[in-house]
């Protein structure tokens, strides 16, 4: 591995425990839709965005409904979502974080945020950790979402380190299989389903150590 300069995050997943929230949200819609979903299912929208994901759970129940009826359960399962994270603050970061962003900015790493959700700003404000990160791509700035590389290639290319230079944190197949596509090194983080498809697997960021990298 190259020596690393810079460090791009998913957010859902690795810097906070959201997955969680965005499952309730989406089995209430799936509810809603009469289609049948677990946590198992859920698997498979981790890093997805919501757009793709409404069509997953369409797909899984065999179902199609009106664009009308589609921009309204995406609506509903945002507002679901929003109401469930209203008062996340700083004590809802996975473990380990806190200390990972503070040590990796004091060895001089830049910091990225490479994440599918629309509402990573508003989330990275409530986490209070916005100002660790020199660029923070998200859902609303990318055509092409994870598995596409198009979110991390920016975020790199943004802070001006190629690939090969860069540590991609991802929680989810999608955004593994994402940064292996646009050339990055991955650390898997907290989820033992994609630990075959990382370079490295941690199941926090507790375990993370920095002197190994950089
Ligand atoms: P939103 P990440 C992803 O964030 C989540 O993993 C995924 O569950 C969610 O559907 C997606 O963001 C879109 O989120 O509805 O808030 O725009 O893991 O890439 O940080
Ligand atoms: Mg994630």
């Amino acid at each position: 591995m190259d020596k690393i300069q810079a460090f791009l995050f998913d957010l859902d997943g690795v810097l906070v425990s959201t997955e969680h929230n965005h499952f309730v949200s989406w089995q209430h819609c799936a509810h809603l839709l009469g289609i049948p979903f677990s946590q198992k299912e859920n698997e498979l929208l981790k890093g997805v965005s919501r757009i793709d994901s409404l069509k997953n759970i369409l797909a899984l129940g065999n179902k199609q409904i009106s664009t009308d009826e589609f921009e309204s359960l995406l609506k509903i399962k945002n507002d679901f979502y929003l109401d469930s994270i209203k008062h996340i603050n700083q004590s809802n970061l996975l473990p380990g974080v806190l200390n990972v962003l503070t040590v990796a900015t004091k060895k001089g790493i830049l910091l990225g945020v490479g994440s599918s959700s629309k509402n990573a700003n508003l989330i990275l404000e409530k986490l209070q950790i916005k100002d660790f990160f020199k660029v923070i791509i998200d859902g609303n700035g990318v055509k092409n979402p994870k598995p596409d590389p198009e979110v991390f290639l920016n975020g790199a290319s943004a802070l001006g380190v190629e690939p090969a230079k860069t540590l991609v944190f991802e929680d989810a197949a999608s955004g593994i299989t994402a940064a292996k596509n646009g050339g990055f090194n991955t650390i898997g983080v907290g989820n033992p389903h994609i630990a075959h498809l990382s370079d490295i697997y941690l199941d926090d960021l507790t375990q993370f150590k920095l002197e190994t990298y950089a």
